[in-house]
């Protein structure tokens, strides 16, 4: 009897397990030397896990195109901290005193690697900014707006 209580107690938690993963949007972007995401409109629930993978297909060196991915608060000024990140060069790009501006991010990502990040959405409904943080390429256009809507 223990047994079939143990027995059942596990098989409910992996089903717990493998609903959790399910529930999560898995979305892959990429960055090329277009200074460009491949995607520019991302669209998520109110609190809904997800996890970004950036992978960076330039064939350029590090230093020239390298790509992150930078998602800020709501009324964060991108261009101020854009400007602030461009004398982060130490820590890839990303101010450490603005990092409370920032939901998640990437790492700085070089030609042919990826980074992965996992997060949760916000739950207020609005548009929210995101942001490459490498020299000159926000400035240039590679950015996009994840969008959190109660009803998708
Ligand atoms: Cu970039």
């Amino acid at each position: 009897m223990q047994f079939r209580l143990r027995h059942c107690l596990a098989l409910t938690t992996l089903a717990l397990v493998a609903a959790t993963a399910h529930a999560e949007q898995q979305i892959t972007l990429v960055g090329q030397n277009d200074l460009r995401y491949s995607k520019s409109q991302l669209t998520a629930a109110p609190g809904e896990r997800i996890r970004i993978k950036l992978i960076n297909k330039s064939h350029l060196p590090a230093s020239a195109m390298s790509h992150n991915w930078v998602l800020l608060k709501h009324g964060t000024d991108a261009d101020a901290f854009d400007h602030a990140a461009q004398s982060a060069s130490g820590n890839g790009y990303f101010p450490k005193s603005r990092a409370d501006q920032a939901i998640a991010h990437t790492d700085m990502v070089a030609g042919g690697k990826q980074d992965t990040v996992t997060f949760t959405a916000p739950k207020k409904p609005g548009d929210y900014e995101y942001i490459c943080t490498f020299p000159g390429h926000f400035r240039a256009g590679m950015k996009g707006t994840l969008h959190v809507r109660a009803n998708p």
